[in-house]
């Protein structure tokens, strides 16, 4: 898919600050600082359209982008974010819970991992979360930062983590890298096949 057109529409902590276009929504769910910000950036290839840190935490809120009037990415809050005061991470959890268990345009939810990294505890109860309990939405599985990886060992990296999380057979497991770009066209590939 070539985007021409990617545009920041809304920033939402409740469902009355949706958007009302009813458009499908693909949502990047994934812990703090693993790259959901940057995927999103890379995918429409647009620098820093979706604000990003080195500091886990950056994003606070739901974000809304546009992508071509076709679809939207939404970006949401990462988890494991331990600076966050107790009550941020409640309040945090609650909109993004609110958002995932209501919101019947979801289409895909995109679950990205740090390939270097066995999935946390937080990680395996997030995936839990996504297959039983957040809405029955079709979801795949990236593991994201693949560039601090040899490439020859990433494709038995992302067997070993497939292994590890034993995801359901039919979700797809791939390697991406936000950094370097790499694996785009795989993605964009599996993202079309639910739009
Ligand atoms: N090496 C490498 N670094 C990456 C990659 N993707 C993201 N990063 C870096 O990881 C850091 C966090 O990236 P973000 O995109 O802000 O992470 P996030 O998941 O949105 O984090 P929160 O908003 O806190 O949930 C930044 O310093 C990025 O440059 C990647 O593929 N490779
Ligand atoms: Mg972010």
């Amino acid at each position: 898919m070539i985007v021409k057109n990617p545009q920041f529409e809304i920033s939402a902590v409740n469902p009355k600050q949706y958007p009302k276009s009813g458009l499908p929504e693909i949502v990047l769910v994934g812990k703090s600082n693993v790259g959901k910000s940057s995927f999103i950036n890379t995918m429409i290839n647009r620098k820093s359209l979706a604000r990003t840190s080195s500091e886990p935490g950056k994003t606070r809120q739901i974000n809304f982008y546009n992508i071509d009037n076709i679809f939207y990415f939404v970006d949401l809050p990462g988890y494991g974010y331990s600076k966050m005061s107790k009550q941020e991470q409640i309040k945090v959890g609650n909109f993004v819970e609110q958002y995932l268990q209501t919101r019947n345009q979801i289409s895909l939810i995109i679950f990205l991992i740090d390939i270097r990294h066995d999935p946390t505890e937080n990680d395996r109860q997030m995936y839990d979360y996504i297959i039983n309990k957040s809405g029955n939405h079709p979801c795949i599985i990236i593991a994201n930062k693949s560039d601090k990886m040899a490439p020859t060992k990433v494709n038995a990296r992302v067997l070993e983590l497939q292994n590890i999380l034993n995801p359901l057979k039919d979700i797809s497991f791939l390697p991406f890298s936000a950094e370097k770009k790499n694996y785009c066209e795989d993605v964009w590939k599996e993202i079309e096949k639910y739009l």
